[in-house]
């Protein structure tokens, strides 16, 4: 059973995002490492808005520890920037992998491919090789970091800058919550941070390659993520909108 790591009520909740609201991306980063030390930790899938936090960080006088999720089904292009990142800023970026007898029972009974088969074959397929990896990656700490934005899709409208999750028994907090695709853009141009260049060839938003495409001109920033299934339920269980709602009392 995971420990609880954090006591919050609502109310905290709520004086806290109020507090923390005027705050910089790179002050809230550094309030909650200074906060909490030794319990804050990061979660990058090499994404842009990931990159940037890897660049703030880079910044603060405290390290904080980052991890990925190796799923097995990753673009060549992200274990290039996986390495790209930890050289350019001397850092260890810890990999996280599924438990390879869960991944042979599953892969065994559904097949390689099975996320294409049914909505539930795929979530099972993200529970095994990113949700399960992440409670084990998050286990011990209290604040987990994120590079989530609202704009991102309008199932992450709601997301506070820090909230409960009730899930892994932890703060969350998105320090690029209100950030637009532009000022993302703009910050990793101005201070030439490395990106994957997947994103040069039209994916916006980049996950495991079998379940990601490229969009089109006006398409949705997510789009191209699980693209055959339904919007609005495209969320992997990594983040869960319906439990982010809910808050420790
Ligand atoms: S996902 O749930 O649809 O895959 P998304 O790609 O938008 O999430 O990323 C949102 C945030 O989730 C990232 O900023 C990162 O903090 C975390 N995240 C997503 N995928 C991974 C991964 N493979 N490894 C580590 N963190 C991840
Ligand atoms: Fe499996 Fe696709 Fe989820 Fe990756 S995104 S874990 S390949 S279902």
């Amino acid at each position: 059973m995971t420990k609880k790591n954090i006591n919050i009520t609502t109310e905290e909740l709520k004086k806290l995002n109020e507090q923390l609201s005027s705050l910089t991306a790179k002050e809230l980063l550094a309030w909650f490492v200074a906060r909490y030390p030794g319990k804050t930790i990061f979660s990058s899938s090499m994404g842009l808005e990931d990159q940037v936090i890897t660049d703030l960080l880079a910044s603060l006088s405290n390290p904080v520890p980052v991890f990925t999720l190796d799923t097995g089904r990753m673009f060549p292009e992200t274990y290039d920037l996986i390495d790209i990142t930890r050289q350019r800023y001397n850092i260890v970026i810890e990999v996280w992998f599924p438990d390879g007898g869960q991944v042979r029972r599953m892969v065994g009974e559904h097949g390689i491919n099975l996320f294409y088969s049914s909505q539930e074959n795929r979530k099972l397929c993200c529970h095994i090789r990113k949700t399960e990896p992440l409670r084990q990656a998050l286990s011990g700490y209290s604040v987990w970091i994120t590079g989530l934005r609202r704009e991102q899709s309008a199932a992450r409208q709601d997301l506070e800058l820090v909230s409960f999750d009730p899930e892994f028994n932890i703060l969350k907090v998105n320090p690029l919550l209100n950030w637009s695709t532009a000022e993302v853009w703009e910050y990793i141009r101005l201070n030439r941070v490395p990106y994957n260049t997947l994103h040069d060839q039209g994916y916006p938003s980049i996950g495991c390659q079998p379940c990601t495409r490229a969009v089109m001109e006006g398409e949705d920033i997510r789009a191209g993520r699980w693209w055959w299934e339904e919007s609005g339920k495209k969320e992997c269980g990594l983040h869960d909108p319906l439990k982010a709602k809910q808050k420790s009392s």
